[in-house]
């Protein structure tokens, strides 16, 4: 862990309540500790300023089964105006997108006349389908930086954080939409039932919510806990939504289980009631599993444990054995899993990504540099750590010649292995 621990407890509070139901009754099953902010890179100039760190710890709410972290840290610095993350620096999350968006437009029948809205609309990656096809969207986000490249690629956003007053004030001028896309937002936000109900308040009558994020089944049983961090308040099974949805009058009507950012949930919510055999059923297998019980996770602080120490022990033979090791992708993720496992410059001499708004800088905590991924050929370490294991696939494919050359990645999620 590094040196300074810098506590802000001024701008972060600890729930006493679950961020759903409202009830008290939260049993924690799992802490990562007192960590750096994932998406707050580090300016080298800066590199022995402490940085605002927080306790990580992941609670059961026995009342709704929501799965959510104890602490919510203060929106204007998880999401301050430096907010790195882009999503188009994903072609496979463009792709993704893209095919969603020209479903809906084929499914749901929009035209010109049609009003699709995103909620964390980000850097217009998905509205700009629609814009294709003349359909007016409006995006709606936080960070300035990805809000001002949406415009730049004609996508109309409101650079703020999406709320019920903004739903309300929005309405009040006649605006409704058929589609609202919520992409890995539901999580991000301190007021999980103000968004819902945003939701609901700006939906048309036959509108339909299109909402995303990460199962919190796949977090369990793939042992995805890097995925946990500050940005994400809550971890979503489909007996939750269920329950948070129906709380605002929106019915969970469909699912679509992905493959997406380690394994994700496309939830399809409208203010009129008729539940499919998808919801159904996955409803059923989450009874049966018992994710609506504390004893589903109650194992997985162990789990995690138990790969952090196959990992360790993996990073320091290889080093033993005089190895070089570099890392690939300054993801979010990438943060949990480097100061969980205290993995430090001792071990990785630099990690690469391709977005070029994270040149330069510093992993957060281990303070680790960060360069374009052709550092991977120039410098031909002997192994990558991968820390992006959800792109896996792809970043593979375009490292050919690094692995060509005999370079090997090792990827540590579920179980460390190189490849
Ligand atoms: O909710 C969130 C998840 C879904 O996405 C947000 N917290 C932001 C983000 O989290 P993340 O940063 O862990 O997500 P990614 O998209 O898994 O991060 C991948 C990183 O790898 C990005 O920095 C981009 C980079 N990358 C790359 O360098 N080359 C990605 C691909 C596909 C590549 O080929
Ligand atoms: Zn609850």
């Amino acid at each position: 862990m590094p040196d300074t621990i810098a506590l802000a407890p001024s701008r972060s509070q600890t729930i006493t309540q679950c961020r759903s139901c409202g009830g008290s009754d939260l049993d924690v099953f799992l802490d990562l500790g007192i960590t750096p902010l994932v998406d707050r890179l580090v300016d080298v100039a800066r590199r022995d300023e402490p940085e605002p760190e927080f306790p990580l710890r992941v609670a059961f709410c026995q009342d709704c089964t929501l799965v959510q972290i104890t602490e919510t840290v203060d929106p204007e610095l998880l999401f301050e105006a430096a907010y790195p993350y882009y999503s188009s620096f994903s072609p496979a999350l463009l792709a993704h997108s893209r095919a969603n968006a020209l479903d809906l437009i084929e499914r749901r029948k929009l035209g010109k006349d049609s009003l699709v809205i995103e909620l964390a609309s980000n850097d217009g990656y998905l509205l700009k389908n629609y814009c294709e096809a003349g359909i007016p969207v409006l995006g709606i986000d936080p960070a300035i930086g990805p809000a001002a490249a949406a415009e730049k690629v004609g996508v109309k956003t409101l650079n703020a954080f999406f709320s019920l007053n903004l739903a309300r004030d929005l309405r009040a001028q006649s605006v409704r939409a058929d589609v609202i896309h919520g992409n890995n937002v539901l999580a991000h936000v301190s007021d999980t039932n103000g968004f819902v109900a945003g939701i609901a308040e700006l939906l048309a009558p036959e509108g339909l919510a299109v909402i995303e994020a990460p199962y919190v089944k796949d977090l369990i049983d793939h042992v995805e806990f890097d995925t946990i961090y500050h940005e994400h308040m809550c971890y979503f099974s489909v007996t939750s939504v269920d329950a948070l949805a129906r709380r605002h009058g929106l019915f969970l009507n469909d699912i679509q289980h992905l493959s997406i950012h380690g394994g994700s949930i496309r939830y399809y919510l409208e203010p009129i009631e008729r539940v499919g055999e998808s919801v159904r059923k996955q409803l059923r297998v989450e009874q049966l599993e018992g994710l609506d019980t504390l004893d589903y996770f109650r194992d997985f602080s162990s789990r995690v444990e138990d790969l952090r120490s196959k990992l360790m022990e993996m990073l320091h033979a290889l080093k033993a054995d005089g190895k070089s090791i570099a890392a690939y992708g300054a993801a979010a993720k990438a943060a949990t899993l480097i100061n969980y496992s205290g993995i430090g410059t001792d071990l990785i001499d630099f990690v690469v990504d391709r977005n070029v708004h994270k040149h330069g800088k510093l992993m957060p905590g281990q303070k680790i540099p960060i360069r374009p991924p052709e550092a991977l050929v120039e410098e031909q370490p002997d192994y990558v750590l991968m820390l992006a294991w959800n792109f896996a696939d792809e970043i593979l494919e375009q490292q050919s010649e690094y692995r060509a050359r005999g370079g090997k990645f090792i990827i540590p999620v579920p179980v460390p292995r190189i490849v």
